[in-house]
């Protein structure tokens, strides 16, 4: 199968042949129809978030339908529309069952390592064996995965729509409605309005909140979360963000910020941004020594401080939840899709991204 390889930090990805196992016990063979085109990807590539060693077909957006399943696979079957999860959970450990499978420790272990959960890969080139990506690995024309990361889907949603949900919506609308519980008539400030800062945007807007701050660098981002449902906007270009979100709320900062870039600096932005009370929720991840500082002072005003991975999911509810308010027009899905690109094009897709040109490219298989 065609494959977008990546061999090298900080190189273009190579897009060859590759062979492909097939699924073993608890695998799913599904073919690729749609990968996103995530930052994390990215930041994977240039070393800034931690990786074992490549060789690794990455991707981790994806969308397709079921092909082929393993033994004792009984969650789909050939011809099941499907979303690539990639932070599958095992049902079984207290996570799991009290409601925070983003959290499972048992899977996991073995995703991070760049393997499917039995502690293998079913990727290679000749003898070469190559990783996978948080059992996704959907720059791909195929993905062998793990049962537990599979979400079955209705068949009339748009593959390409279904694709985003496995990443960007998710984690985006997810960190507002499950990690922050943002209440109506909150407001609200994301800091960084790229593909899964605009899914923050949007969120927020479902959460019934009414001041909706959009901070970006970039102003062609701010123009889009307007469209997403911003009511104001902040560029840090035109002076300290922190000072321009207190002049937005009399002074006292937001009820919720969302830190949406992966930066310790814009961290400490969004918990300063909070008033007393209030909650400051870190999407983006940050390299791994960079520290963040904040005021200790400021902890008896009662602020908090969370993290957020995956938009806290429960992947097999809330993501058919999530395409059943697109369908019904009440989540923007096709707005986010700034480009759909073939696989060969997926290294300019990544210059696209770092030059801020676009909100999503999807690579359509
Ligand atoms: N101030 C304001 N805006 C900024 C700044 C800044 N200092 N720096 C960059 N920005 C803006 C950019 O202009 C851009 O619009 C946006 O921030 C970033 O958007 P994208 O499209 O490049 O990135 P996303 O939305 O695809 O990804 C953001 C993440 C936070 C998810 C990602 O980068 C990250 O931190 N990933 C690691 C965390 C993780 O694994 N998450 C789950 C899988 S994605
Ligand atoms: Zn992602
Ligand atoms: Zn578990």
């Amino acid at each position: 199968m065609k494959a977008a390889v990546f061999y090298e930090y900080n190189a273009p990805l190579k897009i060859e042949e590759i062979d492909l196992d097939k699924p073993k016990r608890g695998e799913v063979l599904v073919k690729v129809a749609a990968s996103g085109v995530c930052h994390s990807d990215l930041s994977v590539m240039n070393g800034t978030l931690p990786f074992p060693s490549p060789p690794a077909v990455l991707g981790h957006e994806g969308a397709g339908i079921v092909e082929e399943v393993g033994s004792d696979v009984t969650a789909v079957k050939p011809g099941d529309h499907v979303i690539l999860s990639w932070r599958p959970s095992c049902g079984k450990c207290g996570y799991c069952v009290t409601g925070r499978p983003q959290l499972c420790q048992t899977i996991g272990m073995a995703l991070l390592q760049g393997y499917l959960p039995d502690g293998s890969s079913r990727l290679h080139k000749g003898g070469t064996e190559i990783k996978h990506f948080t059992g996704v690995s959907s720059f791909a024309e195929y993905a062998v995965v793990p049962e537990a990361g599979i979400v079955k889907i209705r068949r009339d949603v748009p593959l390409e729509a279904a694709a985003l949900v496995g990443c960007g919506v998710m984690t985006g609308v997810g960190a507002v409605i499950n990690t922050a519980k943002v209440e109506p008539g909150s407001s609200v400030a994301v800091i960084g309005c790229g593909g899964v800062g605009l899914n923050a945007v949007q969120g927020a807007v479902l959460a019934g909140a009414d001041k909706i701050i959009a901070i970006d660098l970039n102003p062609r981002k701010l123009e889009l979360a307007k469209q997403f449902g911003a009511t104001h906007f902040v560029n840090p270009k035109e002076g300290d963000p922190v000072t321009q979100v207190l002049g937005l709320t009399d002074g006292l900062g937001v009820d919720y910020a969302f830190e949406v870039i992966g930066r310790a600096d814009t961290a400490v932005q969004a918990y300063n941004s909070i008033r007393p009370g209030g909650t400051a929720v870190v999407v983006g991840v940050a390299k791994p020594d960079d520290m963040m500082m904040i005021p200790a002072l400021s902890l008896l005003q009662e602020k908090t401080l969370k993290g957020s991975i995956y938009g806290s999911a429960r992947p097999s509810v809330d993501m058919p939840r999530l395409l059943e308010l697109y369908m019904n027009k009440k989540l923007k899905l096709d707005e986010l899709v700034s480009r759909r690109i073939k696989l060969e094009e997926i290294n300019a897709a990544f210059e696209w991204m770092e030059k801020g040109e676009v909100a999503r490219s999807v690579i359509m298989y």
